[in-house]
């Protein structure tokens, strides 16, 4: 035994000195020193010696193992100094450019979001924002939307059942507009504000309805406001966002809130001037719907306690995705949210 632990000394530093790199010598480690490894097989068997001889060949054994181990360490510092020392021998390019520092970017929506409030800071309009939970109250009630009325089927969202009994009388907002009850209620005309932030729908999604999207509230209460001033807004808004060759048109439309209501719709991108029936943006219609307004109806100026006799007011509210979409000539809105880094980095 004794004798083939000198073999085993021999063969294991002959093999040792002939690792070139440190996965050979991590290798040679398991095979001699691992729990598998020659030596510790050796070791493991000395049990069936005689009592003398597996004194002398457990002496030797463990003698061994130290000097297997002091020569892993020595070879790992001789390796490691020769890379140090390529290394260092390595000219050094001064003239390589520098590796370049990923820059983040705003998301689009963001960015449009910004330019939206921008074109109205412009025109006077003040930024103010409101609670993404709402009440039952401020949501419908106040906008003259009773539990009975229909229109609350398109504005489904998702309740907090607050008290576990299926009242339900807390929401995620469907719009922006319970905040012009909430402005209303705290200030009095003039009033020319601005209100950004998220929405909620159930919604079956397609290429121009996310069931999260943002809107921007607007409304103008004063003396001697009229649906002129609305258009006149909405359509210096739309030529600051979309330049002078976009075209809008506003028509009729019914919100139980304002009265009368329009309907501001931009020209179809994709299919440019000739509807197609297939165009997932238009339909076939040939225009996409970027925001609802119309004049504040009586009977919400009423609710806040503004006397009717005196003030008038406009409101609108925009969808912030859709204004992306026709600004960046995007064809689906489930895009902006799919969180792709080809598809973001390509704004700005
Ligand atoms: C409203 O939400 C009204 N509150 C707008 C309004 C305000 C009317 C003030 C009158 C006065 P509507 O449901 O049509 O209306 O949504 C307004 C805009 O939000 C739409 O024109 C569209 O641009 C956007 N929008 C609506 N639903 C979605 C959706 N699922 N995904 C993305 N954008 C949407």
């Amino acid at each position: 035994m004794l004798d083939e632990l000198r073999t085993l000394e021999e063969r294991a530093l002959t093999d040792l000195a002939a690792a070139r790199d440190e996965s050979a010598v991590e290798a040679w480690r398991v095979a001699y020193l691992g729990r598998k490894g020659r030596l510790t097989l050796i070791l493991r068997s000395l049990g069936n010696l005689p009592a003398e001889e597996r004194r002398q060949v457990g002496a030797a054994g463990n003698r061994l193992r130290e000097t297997l181990e002091a020569a892993l360490e020595e070879k790992r510092r001789a390796l490691q100094a020769a890379r140090l020392a390529a290394v260092a021998q390595r000219p050094l390019d001064v003239t390589l450019p520098g590796r370049p520092v990923p820059f983040g970017r705003l998301h689009p929506i963001t960015q449009t979001l910004r330019d939206i409030l921008g074109a109205f800071s412009a025109m006077g309009f003040e930024i103010v924002e409101g609670p993404e939970v709402e009440t039952d109250y401020y949501n419908f009630e106040a906008l003259r939307i009773p539990r009975d009325h229909p229109a609350r089927d398109l504005w489904d969202t998702l309740w907090v059942d607050l008290g576990g009994d299926g009242e339900r009388s807390i929401l995620l907002r469907t719009h922006t507009s319970p905040d012009q009850v909430r402005i209303m209620e705290r200030l009095q005309p003039p009033i020319r504000v601005v209100v950004p932030g998220k929405t909620y729908r159930h919604e079956a999604t397609d290429a121009t309805h996310e069931w999260m999207f943002h809107q921007v509230e607007g409304l103008a209460v004063d003396q001697g406001i009229t649906l002129a001033d609305l258009k006149g807004t909405l359509e210096e808004f739309a030529r600051r966002l979309f330049g002078q060759e976009r075209q809008v048109r506003l028509v009729q439309s019914y919100y139980p809130f304002v009265e009368p209501g329009v309907d501001l719709a931009v020209d179809c991108w994709i299919c440019r001037g000739n509807p197609d029936p297939e165009c997932r943006v238009c339909r076939g219609s040939g225009w996409l719907e970027l925001l609802g307004a119309g004049m504040v109806h009586p009977e919400v100026l009423r609710n806040v306690r503004y006397d009717t006799e005196r003030y008038t007011g406009f409101a609108f509210g925009m969808g912030v995705e859709r204004i992306a979409l026709a600004r960046y000539g995007i064809d689906d809105i489930r895009h902006f949210y799919a969180d792709d880094v080809r598809f973001l980095s390509q704004f700005r």
